[in-house]
């Protein structure tokens, strides 16, 4: 039940890239012989499944990433470069990932832009009054993570799209949590940019995928300069691939995208509703047996949440609960989450959390809150028995 850091990988994954490596490895988009034809052919319909998995509407659209953090730095390195100057203001929620605040504080630095803070209120909800009250001329980029991993929570990403590009501004989703419970889809959302990482979505680690909106990736400039992202070399000047190879330097991750291409379709023929229908069932589940517990305290309370069962259980540290429950054959992840600003927040150092996959059941949730009477027992909490 630690999914939201990273899921487990099935046959259909693993299968592909031992075939990726046993039949078609070689490097892309250079060699004359077949091998290297048919590893560049894999290597582009698995941009193809990237692209139809986020409804984009064309691959030059989908640049190979390493993951959600890679997205975001170039987002925040090649657009801020472009667009960002003294004076303009950079938009982030108080329950963003590091990754989609570091980068742009990073940014803010560089270019004399300064990043502001959309708040939440105690259930995990972005106050959109606020949100709305932040948006001005100034404002420059708006980054949003599309689901909290510290909460669940659902931001109203179509909605804050709209009023971003009011004011002219860009929007950068942070679909991370996302992508592995919800149908994305870049078109409806009208978003700029958005970025995810295949781990986290039954595909290997070391690969994900960055949506930009063609106008733009054709307009910022590169983010890492190098073989593959070149149209020709002099001493005097160089100029740049077409997008997506434009953003694409030195040989790509080539195996792990096609592994990422059958993780896509794994989710696919699945299908993305019964994968969202079934892991609603389980968080449903796990607050209804958090009812029953008094001294535990959810984290993250939004009507639209997806995922994420985050709680505190009496005064008991999360550190003891996840170890308690690790003797129990559970994984759950404890900690701060990458998240301080949300810890901050509800004034907590960590918390504990349990993370839905779509392999996950009922029966599992049962064992979870059994292994947790456990955890009161050790810790003397027998009256709550
Ligand atoms: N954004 C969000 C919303 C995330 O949840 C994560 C990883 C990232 C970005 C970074 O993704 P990466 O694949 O580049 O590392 N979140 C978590 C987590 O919740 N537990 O471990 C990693």
């Amino acid at each position: 039940m630690d999914n939201a850091a990273s899921a487990q990988k099935p046959l259909a994954v693993t299968n592909a890239l031992a075939h990726y490596y046993a039949t078609n490895h070689a490097n892309v988009h250079r060699g004359v012989h077949a091998l290297s034809d048919r590893a560049t052919e894999a290597f582009e319909n698995a941009r193809e499944y990237s692209r139809q998995f986020v409804n984009a509407r064309h691959t030059r659209e989908i640049i190979f990433v390493r993951g959600t953090t890679e997205g975001l730095n170039l987002v925040a390195s090649s657009y801020g470069r472009h667009r960002l100057k003294p004076g303009d203001e950079i938009l982030v929620s108080e329950m963003e990932h590091h990754s989609n605040i570091v980068p742009w504080q990073l940014m803010a630095e560089q270019t004399g832009s300064a990043v502001r803070m959309i708040p939440m209120d105690d259930r995990g909800e972005i106050i959109l009054d606020e949100y709305q009250n932040l948006l001005n001329e100034k404002t420059a980029v708006v980054a949003i993570t599309y689901v909290a991993n510290s909460l669940g929570t659902v931001n109203p990403i179509r909605l804050m799209t709209a009023q971003a590009h009011d004011v002219g501004a860009a929007v950068v989703v942070d679909a991370a949590q996302a992508a592995p419970h919800l149908k994305l889809d870049v078109q409806e959302l009208d978003c700029d940019f958005l970025t995810l990482s295949g781990h986290k979505m039954y595909g290997p680690t070391g690969i994900g995928i960055l949506y930009g909106r063609e106008r733009l990736l054709d307009a910022i400039p590169p983010y890492q300069g190098g073989g593959e992202m070149i149209r020709k070399v002099t001493f005097q000047g160089t100029e740049y691939a077409e997008i997506p190879h434009k953003f694409e330097a030195g040989t790509p991750n080539i195996a792990d995208s096609v592994g990422f291409g059958a993780a896509v379709q794994f989710m696919q023929d699945l299908g993305l509703d019964t994968i969202a229908a079934h892991e609603n069932r389980l968080l449903e589940y796990a607050h209804q047996q958090a009812a029953e517990m008094e001294d535990l305290r959810i984290f993250g309370q939004a009507e639209n949440k997806s995922g994420v069962f985050a709680f505190a259980l009496g005064d008991i540290h999360p550190h003891d609960i996840g170890t308690i429950v690790d003797r129990d054959g559970i994984a759950i992840r404890v900690g701060h989450h990458c998240a301080m600003p949300v810890m901050r927040h509800f004034d907590v150092a960590a918390t504990a959390r349990a993370s839905f996959a779509v392999y996950n059941t009922t029966d599992e949730i049962d064992r979870l809150f059994e292994s947790l009477q456990g955890v009161r027992r050790i810790f003397g909490k027998w009256w709550m028995i």
